[in-house]
């Protein structure tokens, strides 16, 4: 290793270097001030700073070069956006998940990306995220009564719940922040402000991949077939995280027959007519969904039915059995769509096309490693409701 400043150098030579030093400090937090007052992000972030409420950050990026055109671009374009739930830990992971959705899809549509966190987004994550790409983006401060567990909780029962989760090992069986942001994903984010504008959403989570390209508009398939819900990937739950979900959901169906869809897809849901829960729900780190059914009265009256029973926290109740249940039951089967084209990976699990899909999407992923008819899938389920 070079010594850079032997102890024999001479006094007045480091004094020289330290001037130097400092000198060129000050330039650069001179430069990077005027950078500052020039960028959009820093200027928001000064009058959060000077002590106003922290507040949502709305920053559009502008198109910087003529948009690339998608040959198969029609102009039209669906009411709609990507949400992505982060921490400011989660930057390397957003930035991974958003390049690829950018590189697979986005960069020829430009939707906008909506990223909500419980704390401020710090300056660092904004800009880093922003130059990902040239849709407008905007950060969101989640309001804390829609994040943190209510006061009526008892906190005890709830203890004794994460204990008993924690000596059975069950991941994030101790973890209240999960909880949380369970609870948030299943009965919160589409009622933020900044989804207010938008009907249809695709959640996009830190660390997950798109294996293909994406030759049309997803969103306006949604549309155009009346779809509500969407999945790449299904699976079992762990029954200890929901031990009285489907006795409250049993309930809630007698007391509330009328939001049950004659036309469910309960048989995803049960093998035997509704009496047990099979434990199949969709895997929510991928959805892409129409909002407008979370905000209907059936679904509002469901959640806040479960809420009341305390299980976000008494229990672990995760936000893909609930958004899968309420989609299986207050929903057509036909309404809810399995993205078979979409190759989508988040650790462990992946679905990788095949085929002609596979080949067209110029899909990165091994075909033959795909979790869509494993043992632990519920696809062959979904598409026995087709059969
Ligand atoms: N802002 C915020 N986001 C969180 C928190 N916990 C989880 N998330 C986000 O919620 C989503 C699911 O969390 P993740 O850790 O990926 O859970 P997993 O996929 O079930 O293992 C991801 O988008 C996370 O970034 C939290 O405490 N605060
Ligand atoms: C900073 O924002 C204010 C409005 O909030 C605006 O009037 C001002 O021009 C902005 N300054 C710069 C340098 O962009
Ligand atoms: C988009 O959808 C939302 C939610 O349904 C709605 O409030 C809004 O008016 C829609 N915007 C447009 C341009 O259609
Ligand atoms: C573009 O549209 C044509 C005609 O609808 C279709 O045959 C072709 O597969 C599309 N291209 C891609 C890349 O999806
Ligand atoms: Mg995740």
């Amino acid at each position: 290793m070079t010594v850079l400043w032997p102890i024999s150098t001479p006094k007045r030579y480091i004094t020289v270097v330290l001037v130097a030093v400092i000198a060129l400090h000050y330039i650069l937090t001179i430069a990077n001030d005027d950078y500052s007052r020039l960028s959009s992000f820093s200027n928001i972030s000064g009058q959060l700073r000077a002590g106003e409420k922290a507040s949502n950050d709305i920053i559009s990026t502008p198109n910087y070069n003529p948009l690339q055109t998608y040959p198969n671009a029609t102009g039209h374009r669906a009411n709609a956006t990507f949400v992505l739930l982060a921490r400011n830990s989660d930057l390397v992971g957003v930035l991974n998940s958003m390049q690829s959705a950018e590189d697979r899809f986005n960069r020829y549509y430009n939707y906008p990306w909506v990223l909500l966190n419980e704390e401020p987004f710090t300056e660092e994550f904004k800009e880093r995220v922003s130059v990902l790409t040239r849709a407008p983006i905007s950060f969101g401060l989640i309001p804390k009564e829609h994040w943190f567990q209510p006061d009526w909780i008892d906190e005890e029962r709830a203890r004794a719940g994460r204990q008993k989760m924690m000596a059975q090992r069950i991941i994030y069986g101790g973890s209240v922040s999960y909880r949380n942001m369970c609870r948030f994903n299943s009965g919160f984010f589409f009622r933020h402000e900044l989804l207010q504008p938008y009907r249809y959403y695709w959640r996009v989570e830190p660390d997950v991949r798109f294996f293909c390209d994406l030759n049309y508009d997803p969103f306006l398939y949604m549309q155009e077939h009346e779809k509500v819900y969407s999945f790449t990937i299904s699976l079992f739950e762990w029954e200890p995280t929901i031990p009285t979900l489907w006795q409250t959901v049993k309930d809630f169906m007698a007391e509330y027959p009328q939001y049950v869809e004659n036309h469910n897809a309960m048989d995803f849901l049960s093998n035997d007519g509704g009496r047990s829960y099979n434990l199949c729900h969709f895997w929510s780190n991928f959805e892409i969904a129409d909002m407008d059914f979370w905000r209907s009265e059936a679904y509002t009256t469901f959640f806040e039915y479960l809420e009341l029973k305390g299980g976000f926290y008494y229990e672990r109740w995760g936000d893909a059995p609930v958004h899968s249940i309420a989609a299986a039951l207050f929903a057509r089967r036909d309404q809810i769509h399995f993205f078979r084209d979409i190759g989508y990976r988040h650790d462990p699990f992946q679905h990788c096309p095949s085929g002609d899909q596979w080949k067209q999407g110029r899909c990165a992923c091994d075909q033959t490693d795909t979790f869509d008819y494993t043992p632990n899938s519920c696809l062959k389920k979904f598409e026995q409701l087709f059969s």
